[in-house]
């Protein structure tokens, strides 16, 4: 019997991923960067055992049993067999997977994300797969393959049909920009309505200002953003961060019907930002929104204390908190 147990990282994208040029193999239409969380308050935790005695390949996600049919696991699975690197019958045992999150599933939190590239570093660890894995990782779900580094990454589209180029690749690491914070609210914790896929689907399929912000946005706004990381200057980072969300999330308002992942108060999240940051005269917080209400805001360590202190007085923690609404937890950069 055989066991290996990893733990996996959330990652935030400031240049989000929103639509594919090939399902199946997951490739997106653009490139994207993130910032990868540490693994103190959100993170996957996957633990695979091969075992001879084991009659069928089984998985448990957060203590309840799924089935191994979904074709997402299975591509993870066939990608891994590929690489694998034992001979010793192992390759023929079958296995259990258990995997855990420490935070809501499918409620806009890149729970996919840190899940499959747990799975993905816990097979290669377990059949000793050498060399990048993110490609692995992508095909369980794109915004996987960023989880595998650390800091901040940038996931390559790529052009090859194969998918062998659409691979993830350490910007920076997090010490390289450490007054960087990350703090996460969450409005709500409870399922979306529309699932990425569903929604980036519909979205490429018929939404014009999608085409027109892959196409004419995206290809400077990438390497402007990559430029801000590796400068460290938040200034470009912050709007960049705030545009790329607001395009994405009108993008998808444009697809026919229109996906809508904010809320009333995640909009009240983006007027507060705007009003503190015009209120100081120069940009210290971002937001972005992912395929969620909540709210990830980017800010510098200095002015942690003093925004979360508005941000109660707006949003005052004890009431939102027992409505389920709103809660803090600021997060530092891994
Ligand atoms: C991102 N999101 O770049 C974007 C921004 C959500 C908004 O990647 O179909 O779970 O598994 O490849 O990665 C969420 O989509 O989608 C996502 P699949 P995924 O983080």
């Amino acid at each position: 019997m055989n066991t290996v147990t990893c733990v996996a990282p959330v990652n935030i994208a400031v240049i989000k991923y929103w639509g594919k040029r090939d399902e199946n193999l997951i490739l997106p239409v653009n490139d994207s960067i993130s910032a990868t969380l540490d693994m103190d308050h959100l993170c996957a935790k996957t633990t695979v055992t091969a075992s001879p005695d084991f009659k069928e390949n089984r998985i448990w996600l957060n203590g309840k049993e799924e089935s191994m049919q979904n074709p997402r696991l299975q591509n993870c699975l066939r990608e891994i067999r590929k690489r694998a690197q034992v001979s010793n019958g192992m390759e023929n045992w079958k296995i259990h997977i258990r995997s855990e999150n420490n935070f809501p599933t499918a409620a806009g939190l890149a729970s996919s994300a840190a899940g499959y590239a747990c799975l993905a570093t816990t097979l290669a660890k377990l059949y000793k797969v050498e060399g990048d894995i993110s490609g692995i990782a992508r095909a369980g779900s794109g915004s996987a393959c960023r989880s595998i580094y650390g800091g901040f990454v940038r996931w390559y589209s790529g052009s090859d049909p194969t998918g062998i180029d659409s691979i993830a690749r350490p910007i920076a690491p997090a010490t390289h920009w450490s007054e960087i914070r990350i703090l996460i609210l969450v409005v709500s914790d409870s399922k979306k309505k529309v699932s990425s896929a569903e929604g980036m689907k519909r979205t490429l399929e018929t939404s014009e200002f999608l085409k027109h912000k892959v196409d004419k946005i995206i290809p400077t706004r990438i390497n402007e953003m990559q430029k801000a990381v590796l400068n460290s200057d938040f200034t470009t980072f912050a709007e960049l961060t705030m545009k790329d969300s607001n395009e994405m999330h009108a993008a998808c308002l444009a697809a026919y019907p229109p996906c809508v992942y904010m809320n009333d108060i995640s909009h009240s999240i983006v007027d507060l930002v705007h009003k503190y940051n015009d209120a100081t005269g120069t940009i210290k917080a971002a937001y972005t929104f992912d395929a969620g209400p909540n709210a990830t805001i980017f800010l510098k360590e200095r002015d942690v204390s003093e925004f979360v202190g508005i941000l109660n007085n707006f949003f005052p923690m004890s009431d939102l908190y027992l409505n389920g609404y709103l809660k803090g937890i600021p997060i530092k950069a891994a």
